[in-house]
């Protein structure tokens, strides 16, 4: 029952939805049965394609109906017919048992995660560097006992507001913060030093300061000599960035730049923290080892109060790269092509190790490969808003339309939702137990404490349903159970959860795996030793010009949480929708006033939104949130070649005001 025939060409059906308007009803949607919470979905709704007219259907028709799409695509395309996207947002429990319907059920290696749009650069640049990616290797609050913290790209006090107390207790105990960010954001304004580069330039501003700290004799010897190696290398290749240059590639005065390394040579305990704006590039993951050069450079990394770590995003940005959604990877952080691996996890799934796929493509190689000659024409969507939050989004919305089949679980009318062709309703956290990995790596359990809605299933279920439908290998569907199978999948591997149990969790509040602090008398490699990389500065993949000529990045606000299927439905939530961020003299020369529109364009894309004059962005630059539909349809899919992040952080831009007819 292969679902065919022409589709409903676009998204901006989307805009006549009526959920934003309080109307109800397009036929179909009351038989959906958005009861109780009106935007929630209660039943699974199949799309005609013909028509474009939803239906609820019973659990027992969608699944089959789902089951006969995989089917159909694989015995036409092979087991890799069929792909699997997920989410950094799902349990642990849920990014288990979804690798291991991918990879035992359906025997497809297509699967990865929105992950890869978050923390991978730093992921890639923590393995390599240490053997071991860890968010943080070390609990958060001891950011308040450092001397000198250095934030290179974040904006935490409005992406993690809880965070911001321990810059104000780390200030009142008389320590310093440096951010660095080409705007000046609400977590800048409790900086001691805020530098404002060129997007896309963190890399030349970490090689700058190390010149200046070799120079300043202000590296540790002893330290670099008995727990890295690559330092001779490294040393050498921050030889030629003087200051003078660091300020031509990044737009930071000479004068800033030794600010920063004078700051760094003096204190006793130094802490750099990365997050999305330093990460979020085609060099993201060399600028992450940069900065982890810095680090290591001054002896920090495993001393209290100092070192490296990345601010991770997600709810379970963590867990849920830990247990096998992502494209290489197998539960417990162990990679799928390692025989041992693929032997230990094949034993506990009751399946031959020979049966499971090797390494799958990354996300945006999976999105652009839909569709395809040699691209599943099916795929399965558990925790991301695609359309919303891919980048080059456009062209990724064409691939999702020319799929067979493309499900989408979710407990809202996503963007993306509203492509798909079956829609599945499930629970959403406070309605479903499960545990969760956060950012210092300590696993917490959120316990159920209110009854879903009638007609929404948890994804465990959906994904047990799915496969007793495809497959003979047993999935368990209560939390608890499943979570001890993931301990037993991942026992011996670097992320290993086997001796963390519900119970622990409880007596405990929270289990870190691999001890509180690491990296304290070695590294993860079989040396013990910290690799250091000598990296060069690339810049963005794409640079301004006569006819792009500014710099374009995104990111968050406050009010609003990623894609925003969830908090643009929120209507407590202010929604003023989206703005284009410029400084004044952009706004005089293009003659616009703040709160007119503005049109940006970009070589894939334009779109129109009021314009935000503000002076605490650079001139060059101009800033779109990604919270809604069209800033990804500007934005660059380069990919890092390390850890294949798209470079949401930065590409070229013109901007013009839009002359209203009249
Ligand atoms: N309110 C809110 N909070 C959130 C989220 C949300 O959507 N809304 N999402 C969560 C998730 S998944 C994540 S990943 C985190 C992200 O948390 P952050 O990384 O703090 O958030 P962003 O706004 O993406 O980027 C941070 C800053 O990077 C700056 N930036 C842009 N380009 C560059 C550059 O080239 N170099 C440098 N140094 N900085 C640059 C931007 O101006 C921005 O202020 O937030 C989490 N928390
Ligand atoms: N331009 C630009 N684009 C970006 C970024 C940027 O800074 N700039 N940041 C990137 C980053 S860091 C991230 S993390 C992504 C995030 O973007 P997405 O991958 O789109 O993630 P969310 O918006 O969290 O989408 C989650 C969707 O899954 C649903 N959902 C939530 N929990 C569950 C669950 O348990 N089960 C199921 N089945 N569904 C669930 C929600 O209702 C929502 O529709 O965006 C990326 N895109
Ligand atoms: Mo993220």
């Amino acid at each position: 029952m292969r679902l065919t025939g022409r589709r409903t060409p676009e998204v901006s059906a989307w805009e006549e939805f009526p959920v934003n308007q309080g109307a109800l009803c397009r036929k179909g949607w009351s038989a959906a049965g958005l009861y109780g919470s009106r935007e929630r979905l209660t039943s699974p709704l199949v799309r005609d394609r013909a028509t474009g007219e939803w239906s609820a259907v019973s659990w027992d028709e969608a699944l089959d109906m789902v089951a006969a799409g995989i089917r159909a695509a694989q015995a036409e395309r092979g087991p890799d017919g069929v792909a699997v996207f997920g989410g950094g947002g799902l349990t642990n429990e849920k990014a288990y048992s979804l690798g291991k319907l991918a990879r035992a059920a359906l025997g497809t290696s297509q699967i990865d995660y929105n992950g890869r749009w978050c923390m991978s650069s730093a992921a890639s640049a923590g393995i390599r560097a240490f053997g071991l990616d860890r968010g943080l290797p070390f609990p958060l609050a001891d950011v308040e006992e450092t001397d000198v913290l250095v934030l290179v790209g974040s904006n935490l006090a409005e992406t993690m507001p809880p965070a911001a107390r321990h810059l104000d207790r780390l200030r009142e105990r008389g320590g310093r913060v440096v951010v660095i960010d080409p705007r000046r954001t609400p977590t800048a304004d409790r900086a001691d030093l805020a530098l404002q580069p060129v997007p896309g330039t963190d890399l030349a501003l970490a090689l700058g300061v190390l010149h200046l700290l070799v120079a300043a004799g202000a590296v540790d010897e002893d330290y670099l000599a008995d727990r890295t190696t690559g330092w001779a290398d490294v040393k050498e290749s921050v030889a030629p960035w003087w200051p003078e240059r660091v300020e031509r590639t990044t737009g930071i005065s000479a004068a800033e730049v030794r600010e920063l390394a004078a700051m760094l040579a003096g204190s006793p305990r130094v802490m750099v923290l990365t997050a999305r704006g330093a990460e979020q590039h085609s060099t993201g993951s060399d600028t992450v080892l940069a900065w982890i050069n810095v680090a290591l450079a001054l002896g920090m990394v495993g001393t209290r109060g100092g070192g490296y770590g990345c601010l991770t995003g997600q709810g379970n940005g963590q867990g849920g790269r830990e247990h096998g959604q992502k494209a290489d990877q197998l539960p417990g952080y162990r990679r799928i092509d390692d025989p041992v691996a693929r032997a230990h996890v094949a034993g506990v799934w009751g399946v031959d190790p020979e049966s499971l796929p090797g390494p799958g493509r990354s996300a945006y190689e999976l999105l652009e490969a839909l569709g395809t000659d040699d691209g599943p024409s099916a795929m399965l969507v558990f925790g991301s808003n695609i359309v919303v939050s891919a980048p080059n989004a456009t062209h990724v919305t064409q691939r999702l339309e020319s799929l067979d089949l493309l499900v989408v679980c979710d407990f809202v009318m996503s963007e993306t939702a509203a492509i798909a062709d079956v829609v599945l309703p499930v629970t959403q956290w406070a309605e479903e137990t499960g545990t969760m990995t956060n950012l210092e790596g300590r696993v917490v359990l959120r316990q159920k404490a209110i009854t879903p809605p009638s007609g929404a299933r948890s994804d465990l279920d959906v994904i047990a349903g799915l496969a007793v439908r495809l497959s003979s290998v047993p999935f368990a569907t209560a939390p608890e159970e499943v979570f001890a199978e993931l301990g037993r999948a991942s026992a011996g591997g670097p992320a290993d959860y086997s001796s963390i149990t519900y119970d622990r969790i409880r007596d405990e509040g929270g289990v870190f795996w691999g001890g509180e602090r690491l990296f304290g008398s070695s590294f993860a490699h079989p040396d013990g030793r910290a690799r250091m990389y000598a990296v060069e500065h690339r810049g963005a993949a794409e640079q301004p010009c006569a006819d792009y000529p500014l710099h374009l990045t995104t990111g968050r606000v406050l009010a609003q949480y990623q894609s925003g299927a969830q908090t643009r439905r929120v209507r407590a939530l202010p929604d003023d929708g989206p703005f284009v961020e410029l400084h004044p003299l952009v706004a005089g020369r293009i003659g616009v006033a703040h709160g007119e529109p503005v049109s940006i364009s970009t070589r894939r894309g334009t779109m129109s939104a009021p314009a935000r004059v503000v002076t605490t962005i650079r001139p060059d630059t101009v800033f779109v949130p990604f919270h809604w539909v069209g800033a990804n349809r500007l934005t660059n899919d380069a990919l890092d070649p390390a850890s294949k992040m798209p470079e949401f952080k930065v590409c070229a831009a013109r901007l013009s005001a839009v002359v209203v007819a009249g």
